[in-house]
């Protein structure tokens, strides 16, 4: 280990994160309801700008009154480079109760848009004495995010999770395409016309890198890494595979565009009864192994060792909050 430990942000479960319009009042019940771990109400991208001084008020409203049960709450402020983001940060940390979790800033392109958020949340927590101190999500979506996601990472005490926004990074990477997440039918390699074999095309995954690269900056600094939007929500098999491969990458989540995805990402992060009894039988072995001064031993025909000690214990970890 390095002599630097990361500090880890507060535990939360985020398997499934719903996304729900701010303009779109008769959705917060049924949010409210729905078995999403994780909620954010949107002042951003799916509030047209005519709506967007009405949806502040209907979001301060709806988490003051509504009973959002044990579900993390956040809401999406607009980006800083509009002139809607200061009047949503004041008036929401202003007038929402302590009720609220989180606020998830989109579009973060450099840590100074991150201290800039953490020094107007500072000040509204001590000018309006908030009890609960705001954590932050980041929505990496941009290629300056992308670029710079190391030190946005590290920016704020605040931070407890980064989002891959699929979406805009698509848009902002100037990559040709209009899906929202999921594979292309032109990122892919054929096989060596060389070969023996007939000649094969193999699908890619055109978002490996970014979400590659936005785990490690999320662990290398203690953050949940989550990823985003998956827009086909007529197709639970693409999105099942999305989150799957999202998931052993090392997210902890994935968002919900829509009710049916929640049960889909609740499903695949959360670990097997195999997966678990699995973790368990690793952990007991290396119990034993280690009564007996042994480091490396043998389970079921593998080689387990002191890391495989780390890797089960992040299963059973996650099984344990899940229960709990
Ligand atoms: O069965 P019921 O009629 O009682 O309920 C409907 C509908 O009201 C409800 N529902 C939702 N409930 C809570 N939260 C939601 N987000 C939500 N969406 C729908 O579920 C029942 C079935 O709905 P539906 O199939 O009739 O769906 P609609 O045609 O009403 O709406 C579909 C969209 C996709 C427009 C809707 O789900 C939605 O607005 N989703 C969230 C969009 C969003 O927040 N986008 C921003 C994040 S993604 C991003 O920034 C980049 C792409
Ligand atoms: C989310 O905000 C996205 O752009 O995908
Ligand atoms: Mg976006």
């Amino acid at each position: 280990m390095s002599f630097t430990i990361p500090t880890p942000a507060p535990a939360r479960l985020n398997r499934s994160e719903l996304a729900v319009p701010g303009s779109r009042i008769e959705l917060f019940e049924k949010a409210a309801k729905s078995k999403a771990d994780a909620i954010f109400l949107d002042l951003e991208d799916a509030v047209a700008p005519s709506d967007k001084e009405q949806a502040r008020k209907n979001i301060i409203a709806a988490i003051n009154d509504i009973d959002w049960g044990n579900k993390v709450l956040s809401v999406r402020i607009n980006g800083l480079d509009t002139h809607y983001m200061y009047r949503d940060v004041v008036d929401v940390l202003e007038q929402a109760g302590d009720r609220l979790d989180l606020i998830m800033i989109p579009k973060v392109g450099t840590a100074s848009d991150v201290y800039a958020l953490d020094m107007m949340a500072t000040q509204i927590e001590a000018a309006k004495g908030r009890k609960k101190r705001i954590g932050f999500e980041l929505i990496i979506e941009t290629a300056l995010g992308m670029q710079n996601i190391h030190e946005i990472a590290a920016a704020s005490k605040r931070n407890e999770s980064l989002h891959f926004g699929v979406a805009d990074y698509a848009a902002s990477t100037k990559a040709m395409t209009t899906g929202i997440g999921g594979p292309n039918p032109h990122y892919g390699v054929l096989t060596d016309k060389d070969g023996d074999n007939p000649r094969d095309y193999h699908w890619g995954d055109m978002w490996h890198y970014a979400i590659a690269r936005m785990v490690v900056a999320a662990r290398a600094n203690g953050l949940r890494p989550i990823d985003g939007p998956f827009g086909d929500f007529s197709d639970p098999e693409g999105y099942r595979a999305q989150a799957a491969r999202a998931m052993v990458l090392g997210c902890e989540g994935k968002w919900a565009i829509h009710p049916s995805q929640i049960g889909l990402a609740n499903d695949v992060y959360s670990p097997s009864d195999a997966e678990v009894t699995k973790a368990k039988r690793i952990l007991e072995a290396m119990a034993k192994a280690q009564t007996e001064g042994a480091g490396a031993v043998a389970l079921d025909g593998r080689l387990i060792d002191i890391a495989s000690i780390k890797q089960a214990e992040v299963m059973v970890r996650q099984a344990e909050v899940i229960a709990a």
